[in-house]
């Protein structure tokens, strides 16, 4: 792997979804990095926003000169410089997947994200959600349930061992686990719950709650 710096532009950690892909991708390989934080929400958001990030959104990674905007690119960016580690299965039929189920949650699951939007510090279980939301649930949960029982029995994560494709779920299991109290109210087996916990047992996610609490109380 190259030596220059890394740097990534990221938003708030109890809001930006989107920034905790990289930033999770990038604290399990071990790369280091120096985390920039951009304020979402503020009247100066944007121009702060585009003094890094080509798209005025985060997440960004820095090299050099090199800018690389957009969650899904960082991680795959990432994967091809990292090749002692695999940041997606090494196997091809389970890459494949893992990919596909990755560019589902990239492109999908609209009305989960209007509804219920990353609130990483909140519980607020809703006894009722719009059907939409409903569905979008029930495939995450088949997703969820079909990966593991696949490919899962190397560890507690969709591939077993950490994969991008935890990375872009991460988030997702947030959502859940602010809005939903009863997954099998979807039809869960079982099997996204454990998933949700065990997304919630990896020490850098409690670093980044740690990092969301010191943000929401004005604290950094
Ligand atoms: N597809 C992009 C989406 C990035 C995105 O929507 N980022 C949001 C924050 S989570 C953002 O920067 N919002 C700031 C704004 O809209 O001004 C990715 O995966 O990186």
């Amino acid at each position: 792997m190259a030596t220059e710096r890394y740097r990534l532009v990221i938003g708030n950690k109890n809001w930006s979804s989107w920034s905790l892909r990289p930033w999770l991708a990038m604290k399990r390989l071990a790369v280091p990095f120096e985390e920039i934080n951009i304020r979402l929400r503020r009247p100066d958001s944007k121009e702060q926003l585009l003094k890094y990030c080509p798209s005025g959104l985060v997440p960004t990674l820095l090299k050099g000169d090199l800018a690389i905007w957009d969650s899904f690119a960082i991680l795959d960016y990432l994967a091809e410089q990292c090749r002692d580690v695999e940041l997606w299965p090494r196997d091809p039929a389970a890459r494949a997947i893992a990919r596909s189920v990755s560019a589902e949650m990239h492109s999908g699951f609209q009305a989960l994200r209007e509804n219920c939007p990353m609130e990483l510090l909140a519980h607020s279980p809703q006894s009722t959600l719009p059907p939409a939301v409903e569905l979008d649930i029930h495939r995450i949960i088949t997703i969820w349930r079909d990966c593991r029982t696949r490919f899962g029995s190397g560890g507690p994560f969709l591939f077993g061992q950490f994969s991008a494709a935890d990375a872009m779920y991460a988030p997702v299991a947030s959502r859940l686990r602010t809005y939903v109290d009863d997954l099998t109210r979807y039809g869960d087996d079982g099997s996204a719950r454990a998933y949700v916990e065990a997304i919630f047992a990896i020490s850098e996610i409690a670093e980044w709650t740690e990092g969301a609490r010191a943000e929401m109380a004005g604290a950094d």
